[in-house]
C-alpha cells in the first residue's frame, strides 16, 4: 500500500515536470521566433496542449486528494454469541486498519498473516498488555474486552505498521 502511494507520487511528479518543461520550451520557442524570423515556428495543435495539461492536472488533483483526504477503511465488528468478531488480513500492513467495536463486550480479532516479512510476525496491543506471535498463513485469534471508550493503537513488533481499534459506547 505504501509502495503504491510512493510510486503514484513519483508518477505525478514526472507528469508535472513534463508539463512544466513543455510549457517553458514552447515559451522559449516563441521568444526565439520573434527575434529570428528565419526559424519556422512549429505550432502544436492547441487541443493537444490543452488535453495534455488538463490530463496532467486531473492526475495531480486525484493524487493530492488521495494523499490528503482518503481515510483508513473502517469496519464494524460483527457480533455473534456475544463476541464482536472481525478478520484482519496482515499483508504489507493491517486490513482493515481501523475496526470499530462496542465497549464492555468481548472482542475477537482474527489475524490472518499472509506476509512472510518477519517485521509482521508479532502484533502488540500495549493498552491490553498483549504481545502475540502470528504464524504465517494461519488465523490467530486475539481476544480482549475493552472497558473504556477510546482509540487503541496496535502495531507490529518494531512499531512500523499500525492499526487501531475504536471503542464506542
Ligand atoms: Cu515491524
Amino acid at each position: 500500500m505504501l509502495k503504491i502511494k510512493f510510486l503514484n507520487l513519483i508518477l505525478s511528479l514526472t507528469v508535472f515536470s513534463a508539463i512544466a518543461s513543455s510549457v517553458s520550451a514552447a515559451e522559449m520557442k516563441e521568444q526565439h521566433s520573434t527575434r529570428s524570423p528565419q526559424f519556422q515556428k512549429i505550432e502544436q495543435p492547441l487541443a493537444l496542449k490543452i488535453g495534455l495539461t488538463a490530463g496532467g492536472l486531473a492526475l495531480i488533483s486525484a493524487q493530492l486528494w488521495w494523499f490528503l483526504f482518503s481515510k483508513p477503511k473502517s469496519q464494524n465488528a460483527e457480533t455473534s454469541d456475544g463476541v464482536q468478531e472481525v478478520s484482519i488480513t496482515v499483508d504489507g500492513g493491517y486490513s482493515p486498519s481501523l475496526v470499530t467495536v462496542k465497549r464492555g463486550q468481548p472482542v475477537r480479532l482474527n489475524f490472518i498473516r499472509r506476509d512472510p516479512n518477519s517485521c509482521l510476525e508479532k502484533v502488540l496491543f500495549p493498552d491490553f498488555h498483549i504481545a502475540q506471535d502470528l504464524a504465517l498463513n494461519t488465523t490467530t485469534p486475539i481476544e480482549f474486552t475493552p472497558q473504556t471508550v477510546g482509540n487503541y493503537q496496535y502495531s507490529c513488533g518494531m512499531g512500523m505498521f499500525h492499526g487501531a481499534i475504536a471503542v464506542e459506547e
